[in-house]
């Protein structure tokens, strides 16, 4: 038993900021959560769901034991509430799942199976998830929740400069000089990072540009805000790249050195004038130059970017664009420069780093390279697949071909958050077999044969890494609910009988005993790690990966002198317009995204006290078009798109522009995905929340 009152040190569970807590418990409760002053990344800040948000841990609905469907097998698959499931013990359970996923391996092997981690759990979590799957079910269909997310931002990093990891830590944010903000609602998405980056501009004078279709509150912050109609990015930031090259504000020397690629670039560049950009953007061409100056003359010159720049079907051209600035300007490798795209969930980084994709294994080592399979192979002593996996959207389409007939969801809900939810349900609903593991019943579980329950942050060991690449401790606080058992220690039991199942001569190794043996074996296979250990988190606070060896300092900024790739590669680019546009039936754009109180799905904030604060769904609408539509502030109305309809309750506001309409997607009794387009970057796969057509109606 924990003793009767104590404070456990851990780091917030909800978003990438990675905000160190101090959990204060009683009785084996949080009673309070306070912030420690003495440490990176808040210094002693907190947003209100780090203080206010951690109570979905004793919420009554937390799974306790294992769940199976009382319709086991029985197809079409319906969702189901608890009574829709029966109590089992933890061995008939594990037994049940694993004879499924050993059957189909013998019968069709592992690549009929589709996997999914999370970005919620720890970085031990996944390691010992992808270990499974690819060892163990020997597939690489593996992904998580940053495929819809920053996808493009990484394939466009990887693109320009060989990696997509923050260049800047959220220590440098206080001394920017000029930084431009696109994308990203960053007081209502990563709070505590808006908090230093208002410090640098209302304390050190720092001067920021937004570029932002909505009325976000860092515009109340900005030198400059470029107001562009969503979707349109591209043709605002080629159009600064013309402006600089024109002007010949950009950087020869740090062009000449180390990067490649300008000349074809410059060249192609030219016709985008700032005049083209308006009309395609209706950003007046006179911002965009003075937005190019500003950025292009600024001694130190960063990047941030969210959601509307990645979350589009030109996504990757988007963050392209984005680092061709950078490239031209010299702005980046130094303190205070960057491209900084900002991670969402509370171990996004971590899960991808620990090899929850479906083409790496941990540190973004290549299952394809013989070299690297090799190492991994001799490690775990059983042959791997070197075939890439599938993405999340390719899965989706693959179990709707037939050609994956079961899928392991641990930790996420993507019958909330994929886009066009109907066409998603009607894929899980003729699935053979679904296995879901989570904290508590989401509206994917409703779909599950076998439920298993785990235990949140607040009972576990291990560590997450946040979005300036910095490994943090997460430490039990409380006692685990019921029967519920840490995914590391689900996944190993899971991942035994599968192999005692299928016969397999020797184990792949799953008898670890500790998150720390876990993060041992881990850091031995992945270069970058090889100086983090538990000892060393618990002296230091935290530790910036790269760290290759125990006595080097971390790396809190990167490429000081050379990119990943060598080079960097300018990438001419042309603008393309997005995949469905506002027309007389359907003549909004839908745009989607997040409130300050919530959280995805919303299976832990609506658990919450936060709940009580922000209790429905809204939809923003401009005043003009309100009056146009003849409805009023806090009416009901339904929004229409060509895949589903809801109904929302209407914030009459001058925060989205005229003609867009704005849902936040935390709402399951008025999903925003049903109404949302599964049209993807070709490049990324990433699914465009951000623009699509829809009819509102008064109701
Ligand atoms: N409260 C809260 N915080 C969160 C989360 C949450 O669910 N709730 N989720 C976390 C996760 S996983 C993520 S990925 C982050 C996301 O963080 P953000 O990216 O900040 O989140 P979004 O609400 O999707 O906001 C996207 C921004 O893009 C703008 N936008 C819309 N269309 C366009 C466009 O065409 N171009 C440009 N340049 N901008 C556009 C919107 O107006 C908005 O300001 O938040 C993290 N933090
Ligand atoms: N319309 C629209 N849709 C979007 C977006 C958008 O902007 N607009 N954004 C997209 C983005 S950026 C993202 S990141 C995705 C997020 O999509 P998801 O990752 O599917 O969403 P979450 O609601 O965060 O799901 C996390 C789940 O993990 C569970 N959980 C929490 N802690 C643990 C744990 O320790 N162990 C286990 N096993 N489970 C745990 C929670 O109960 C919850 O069910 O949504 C995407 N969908
Ligand atoms: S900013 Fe992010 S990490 Fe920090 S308290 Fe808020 S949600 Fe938690
Ligand atoms: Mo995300």
């Amino acid at each position: 038993m924990l003793s009767a009152e104590q404070m456990v040190r851990t780091t917030c569970p909800y978003c990438g900021v990675g905000c160190q807590v101090d959990l204060h418990v009683r009785q084996g409760r949080i009673f309070r959560v306070s912030a420690p002053f003495d440490i990176a990344p808040n210094e002693g800040r907190l947003c209100v769901k780090g203080r206010f948000g951690t109570d979905f841990v004793h919420h009554p609905s937390r799974l306790t034991t294992p769940l199976i469907r009382k319709e086991f097998g029985v197809l079409p698959r319906h969702p189901m509430g608890l009574d829709g499931f029966r109590e089992a013990t933890w061995d008939e359970a594990l037994d049940l799942a694993a004879e499924q996923f050993a059957e189909i391996v013998r019968t069709r092997g592992g690549d009929a199976i589709g996997t999914f981690c999370s970005a919620k759990a720890t970085n031990e979590d996944t390691y010992v998830f992808q270990k499974f799957v690819r060892a163990v079910l020997g597939t690489n269909n593996i992904d998580h929740c940053a495929r819809l997310c920053h996808a493009a931002s990484v394939v466009a990093l990887q693109t320009a400069i060989g990696s997509s990891a923050m260049s800047n830590s959220i220590a440098e944010m206080k001394h920017l000089d000029v930084f431009i903000v696109t994308g990203s609602n960053t007081t209502e998405t990563h709070p505590v990072i808006s908090t230093f980056m208002r410090e640098a501009v209302v304390h050190n004078g720092a001067k920021l540009i937004v570029v932002d279709p909505r009325g976000i509150e860092m515009t109340q912050f900005a030198t400059l805000w470029l107001r562009q109609r969503p979707g349109t990015d591209v043709a605002v930031f080629q159009a600064m790249a013309q402006v600089i090259v024109s002007e010949g504000l950009y950087n020869r020397a740090f062009i000449e050195a180390r990067t490649e690629g300008f000349e074809a670039y410059a060249e192609a560049i030219m016709e985008c004038t700032p005049e083209w950009a308006e009309r395609i953007s209706g950003v007046p061409a006179e911002h965009i130059r003075e937005a190019a100056r500003l950025y292009a003359t600024a001694k130190a010159g960063a990047i941030y970017w969210g959601m509307g720049i990645s979350q589009s079907v030109h996504g990757t051209e988007n963050a392209l664009a984005l680092a061709n600035l950078a490239l031209l300007t010299g702005h980046v490798g130094r303190p205070g420069t960057g491209l900084n795209p900002l991670r969402g969930q509370n171990n996004v980084q971590g899960c991808s780093d620990s090899g929850g994709l479906p083409n790496v294994f941990p540190g973004y080592q290549r299952v394809d390279d013989d070299a690297v399979r090799e190492r991994f192979e001799a490690a775990w002593g059983v042959s791997l697949n070197p075939q890439p996996g599938l993405t999340t959207m390719e899965m989706a389409f693959a179990a709707e071909a037939g050609d994956i007939v079961a899928f392991y969801v641990m930790g996420e809900n993507p019958m909330m958050s994929e886009p066009n939810l109907r066409h998603a349900r009607h894929i899980i609903e003729n699935l053979p077999f679904l296995l879901v593991q989570d904290i508590f019943l989401n509206e994917t579980g409703a779909y599950a044969d076998i439920l298993l329950p785990a235990t949140s942050f607040a009972e576990k060991d291990g560590t997450f890494t946040n979005s300036d690449r910095r490994v943090q401790r997460v430490r039990r606080a409380v006692p685990a609910p019921g029967d519920a058992r840490d995914d590391w220690v689900i996944l190993c039991e899971l991942a035994r009988r599968v192999e005692q199942k299928l016969g397999r001569a020797r184990s792949a190794g799953f008898a670890f005993a500790s998150p720390e043996e876990i993060w041992d074996e881990m850091a031995r296979l992945t270069p970058p790690f090889q100086g983090i250990s538990y000892a060393r988190i618990a002296r230091e606070g935290g530790v910036h990966w790269p760290c290759p060896t125990p006595d080097h300092p971390g790396s809190p900024y990167l490429f000081a002198e050379t990119f990943p790739r060598g080079r960097g590669q300018f990438v001419p680019l042309q603008y393309r317009p997005s995949a469905e546009l506002p027309d007389d039936e359907y003549p909004f754009i839908l745009s989607t995204g997040r409130v300050l109180y919530h959280w995805h799905g919303g299976t832990l904030t609506r658990r919450s006290k936060l709940d009580d604060i922000y209790p429905e769904a809204t939809v923003e609408i401009h005043p003009e078009d309100a009056a146009m539509l003849g409805v009023k502030h806090g009416e009901r109305v339904r929004v229409r798109s060509r895949r589903g309809e809801i109904v929302v309750r209407v914030a009459v506001t001058a925060r989205s522009p005229r003609g867009v309409v704005f849902i936040p997607f935390h709402f399951a009794e008025a999903a925003a995905n049903e109404l949302t387009i599964d049209a993807l970057d070709p490049q990324a796969k990433i699914p465009d929340y951000k623009v699509c057509a829809v009819a509102v109606e008064p109701l």
